[in-house]
C-alpha cells in the first residue's frame, strides 16, 4: 500500500465515530502463537477440524485435551504484542470501538480491551459435560482429562467447536457492532469459518468501508475497500500510531 492509501485510510479514521474490528489467529501469530490452517497450526499430523469438534472428544477426550494443554502451554508463556494494545488504545481514542476476536487465548483482554467479544470461548476457561460450570482455570499442565470439583465429571474446553451455535446474545451484539460501523477492520483470520467469514460482507453491505490486513489474500480480500498486505503487529501501530 502507497504512503498517500495509508494517509487517506488514517484520515478517514480521524473522522470515523464509529470503527469495530475482527480479529484471527494471524493477530496472535505475531506474538509466536501458532495460526490454525499453516503448517505450524498441525499438531501430532491432526489438522484443527480432526479435533475442534464434539465427536473428536466424545470419541477420546483425552487427545483433544492433550491438545488443548499443549496450546495453554505456549500460551502461557506468550505476551500482546503492539497489534494487540493499539486496539487496546483504540477503544480511549474512540468511544465507539469494538472488538470482536475469534482467538480464545485471552491476549486481547490482557492487552486492555474491555468492548471485546471472544465469540468462540476463552482456552483459560473449562465447562463441565454434566453440571455445566464454567470456571477459570489457569493450570499449566492439567491433569488430563480434568474432572469438575463440584460434580466429579469430565470437563471440555469453553470454546466452541465446529457444529456447536455460537452464544446467541454475544452473536447478536456482534451483529449490531459490525452492522453500526463506519469502519470495519479485519485483521489476520483466513476468512473460511462461519459465521466469522461472513461478517465483512455483511459489514459491508451495511455500508461499512471494510479493511483487511493480512500476510496473503483471503476470501474476505475480495469483499475488502482496502487490503493490506503485512503483519498485524506491524501494520496496526502503522495505521493508528502518532507518526
Ligand atoms: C497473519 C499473520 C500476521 C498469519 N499478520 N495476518 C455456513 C457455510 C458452510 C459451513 C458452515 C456454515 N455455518 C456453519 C458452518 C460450519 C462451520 C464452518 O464454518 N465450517 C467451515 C470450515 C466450512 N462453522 C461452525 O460450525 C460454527 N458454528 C455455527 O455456525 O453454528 C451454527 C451452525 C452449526 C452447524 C451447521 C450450521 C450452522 C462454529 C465454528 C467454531 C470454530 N471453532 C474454532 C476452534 C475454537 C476453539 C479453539 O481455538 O480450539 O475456532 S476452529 C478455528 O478456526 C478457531 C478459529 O477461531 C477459527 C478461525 O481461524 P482463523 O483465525 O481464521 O485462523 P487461520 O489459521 O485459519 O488463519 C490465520 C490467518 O492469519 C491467515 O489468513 C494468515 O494469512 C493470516 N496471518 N500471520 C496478519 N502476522
Ligand atoms: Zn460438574
Amino acid at each position: 500500500m502507497s504512503r498517500e492509501e495509508i494517509d487517506r485510510l488514517r484520515s478517514r479514521l480521524q473522522s470515523a465515530r464509529r470503527i469495530t474490528a475482527l480479529t484471527g489467529a494471524g493477530i496472535s501469530a505475531d506474538s509466536g502463537i501458532p495460526t490454525f490452517r499453516g503448517s505450524d497450526g498441525l499438531w501430532k499430523n491432526f489438522r484443527p477440524e480432526e479435533l475442534a469438534t464434539p465427536d473428536a472428544f466424545r470419541r477420546d477426550p483425552a487427545t483433544v485435551w492433550e491438545w488443548y494443554d499443549w496450546r495453554r502451554r505456549i500460551i502461557a508463556t506468550k505476551a500482546p504484542n503492539p497489534g494487540h494494545i493499539w486496539l487496546a488504545r483504540m477503544e480511549k481514542r474512540w468511544p465507539s470501538f469494538h472488538l470482536i476476536t475469534q482467538n480464545v487465548d485471552g491476549l486481547h483482554a490482557l492487552a486492555g480491551s474491555r468492548r471485546l467479544i471472544e465469540m468462540h470461548g476463552n482456552i483459560w476457561k473449562t465447562r463441565c459435560t454434566r453440571c455445566g460450570v464454567v470456571e477459570e482455570d489457569r493450570r499449566v499442565p492439567l491433569p488430563i482429562p480434568p474432572s469438575c470439583s463440584t460434580c466429579g465429571a469430565l470437563l471440555r474446553p469453553h470454546v466452541v467447536w465446529f457444529g456447536e451455535s455460537l452464544d446467541p446474545e454475544e452473536l447478536a451484539t456482534c451483529m449490531a457492532w459490525l452492522r453500526d460501523a463506519e469502519v470495519f477492520f479485519v485483521i489476520g483470520t483466513s476468512g473460511v469459518v462461519q459465521p466469522a467469514a461472513s461478517f465483512a460482507g455483511m459489514a459491508r453491505q451495511a455500508g461499512s468501508f471494510v479493511v483487511e490486513i493480512n500476510l496473503e489474500p483471503t476470501p474476505i480480500t475480495e469483499q475488502a475497500d482496502c487490503s493490506i498486505r503485512g503483519r498485524a503487529a506491524d501494520t496496526i501501530p502503522r495505521l493508528l500510531g502518532e507518526s
